[in-house]
């Protein structure tokens, strides 16, 4: 049924699928991967109706991540090789809805590994760096150290990267997963992270030149700007798998800074800019993570590197915020 939607497209051509389409990542994803694939071959799927961007670059389903046998009969009849897992609730959201958060986070991933060994094929899902906690280094965190989260979100990601590295190990699943830092972007706006600050102030700095922090002025996290986010993702999924030593999640580095460092960098584009601080429980989640990663494994395993730094990404982001402000 569901694959008549897609009879316009259903050539002998092995689809991607993007789960989750409409969030900070998919609309991303989508877009980069219609461009090396061909518009037609990547299906776009979100639990929300898309813009009208993503509807006409390609061919688009509304659909329940949670729904396994609709998710399931839309793989097989599309012959669907590769999968990207993106729906989910982040931390600030998830702390709220703690019990449907646990649901979309945990049956959503076990549904597609489930399918994905059945099937054969590769599966992104995506972790955080929310998998530490108050225990863990903050400096520099290694890839394998104290994994104790404080969050709920964090909890599910950590069950998640156990999932993965089970499925791999027992079934030979090829499943692929980044621990993603805070991501910045300008394209599709982020929704219930801690880390969303970092967007929210270009926004905030363009329309009123002033922003209210919910986080305090040192509270350092690692940060990446979504062109190499985006690219890690695309490098891990096309690295060769015998050079793949995790598969639970990989770290993966990126820059580091305060609200007050990238305060700063806004005020060099913007003299009349201002910041002030006004903690909340978001401060909570942000002290229990770490400051900054060590990517070294990834850098070995399969080349890893990040292009922006916070000086070439506020550039970039101003820019692009004031693009998008002005367009509308
Ligand atoms: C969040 O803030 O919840 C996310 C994350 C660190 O995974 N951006």
């Amino acid at each position: 049924m569901i694959g008549l939607l897609f009879t316009f497209v259903s050539d002998m051509k092995e689809h991607i699928l993007v789960i989750g389409a409409n969030g900070q990542i998919g609309g991303e994803l989508v877009e980069e991967l219609r461009k090396i694939h061909g518009s037609s071959y990547v299906i776009a799927t979100d639990i929300k109706d898309a813009g009208a961007e993503l509807k006409s670059g390609g061919p688009f389903r509304q659909l329940d991540v949670l729904d396994h046998a609709s998710v399931f009969e839309l793989i097989k009849e599309n012959k669907v090789r590769e999968v990207y897992l993106l729906a989910a609730l982040l931390s600030a959201t998830a702390e709220s809805k703690i019990r449907s958060a646990w649901k979309l986070n945990m049956e959503g991933l076990f549904g597609l590994l489930e399918m994905a060994r059945q099937e054969n094929f590769k599966l992104f899902w995506p972790s955080s760096i929310a998998v530490f906690g108050p225990g863990t280094p903050r400096q520099n965190t290694p890839q394998h150290t104290i994994t104790e989260p404080s969050t709920v979100y964090g909890i599910s990601k950590l069950a998640g990267e156990r999932w993965c590295e089970y499925y791999h190990k027992m079934f030979g699943t090829d499943v692929r997963s980044i621990r993603y830092p805070g991501l910045i972007g300008y394209k599709t706006e982020p929704g219930g992270g801690t880390t969303d600050y970092a967007v929210s102030i270009f926004h905030n700095a363009i329309r009123n030149k002033q922003y209210e922090c919910y986080l305090s002025a040192g509270t350092a996290l690692p940060m990446m700007y979504m062109p190499d986010a985006i690219r890690a993702t695309l490098e891990l999924m096309n690295a060769d798998s015998s050079k793949l030593s995790i598969r639970s999640s990989y770290n993966i580095d990126g820059m580091s800074f305060t609200p007050e460092q990238i305060a700063g960098e806004i005020k060099l584009l913007m003299p009349d800019f201002r910041i002030s601080y006004k903690p909340d429980i978001r401060q909570q989640y942000a002290d229990s993570w770490p400051q900054s990663i060590d990517g070294s494994v990834a850098r070995n395993d399969w080349g890893w590197t990040p292009r922006y730094d916070i000086k070439s990404m506020c550039k970039e982001m101003f820019q692009g915020v004031q693009q998008l402000i002005t367009s509308h």
